[in-house]
């Protein structure tokens, strides 16, 4: 393949408007039921099905087309707890010896979130997803990457995405700082940290916090110009 070479693009489908219509509302239907879940069965979920979601977040758009992205996918109940140990360091020292600041904790203060972690070893999968700041679009370059928060961020959207679609409930956790993932996760320095995606299936009597489900009217977050 030329450099400047184009294909044709074979896989668009037009729908009807009225169709159009229906999906629009049946996608907006489907998404409004994610929820962020933070009490999570340890009911197993194949490695399967987490292969294609991640295949899917792949298949996002990105700077240059590098696809900044690795998820280290953690499924052992001994790095899972080695996560959880390092992860509850970090948020005891966030929630209870002055890291965040009082507007921070009071903001949050309406999620009832505290420094204990238990999901981190119940749920079957952690998704620690690290941005890259060089790499290229094969594997083993080493290019400066562009637009990498924007990239990684899209590609996250994606897998929550795909991830509520198989049916799977998720919470992205990001505890701060969370250099320890590039040791537990055996990533070069150079990789970022980006958010640690937990998933598994929701435990039985699993709660979401009322704050969580206001979400702004669309004359609050959009204009028509
Ligand atoms: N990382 C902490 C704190 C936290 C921060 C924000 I901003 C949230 O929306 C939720 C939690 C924790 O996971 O508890």
């Amino acid at each position: 393949m030329q450099p400047h070479d184009n294909l044709p693009l074979s896989d668009y489908i037009e729908y009807p408007e009225a169709e159009m219509r229906t999906r629009a509302q049946d996608f907006y239907n489907e998404i409004k039921r994610r929820h962020t879940v933070r009490e999570f069965s340890d009911r197993p979920v194949p490695r399967e099905i987490i292969d294609t979601c991640l295949r899917a977040a792949g298949t996002a758009p990105s700077g240059a087309n590098h696809q900044p992205w690795h998820f280290a996918v953690i499924g052992s109940p001994e790095m899972k707890a080695q996560v959880r140990e390092k992860a509850e360091q970090e948020e005891r020292a966030f929630y209870n010896e002055g890291r965040a600041s009082d507007e921070w904790l009071d903001a949050l203060s309406v999620l009832g979130t505290d420094a204990h972690k238990p999901y981190l070893e119940s749920a079957p999968w952690l998704i620690a997803i690290f941005a890259q700041r060089r790499g290229g679009v094969e594997a083993g370059m080493s290019r400066k990457n562009y637009y990498v928060p924007e990239s990684v961020g899209i590609a996250t959207g994606f897998l929550i995405g795909a991830l509520h679609h198989a049916g799977l409930a998720t919470l992205t956790h990001t505890p701060k700082p969370m250099n320890f993932l590039n040791e537990i996760c055996d990533r070069p320095a150079d990789e970022r940290p980006y958010i640690l995606l937990v998933t598994g299936y929701p435990a039985e009597g699993a709660t979401i916090p009322v704050h969580a489900t206001i979400k702004k009217p669309l004359e609050d977050i959009v204009s028509y110009l």
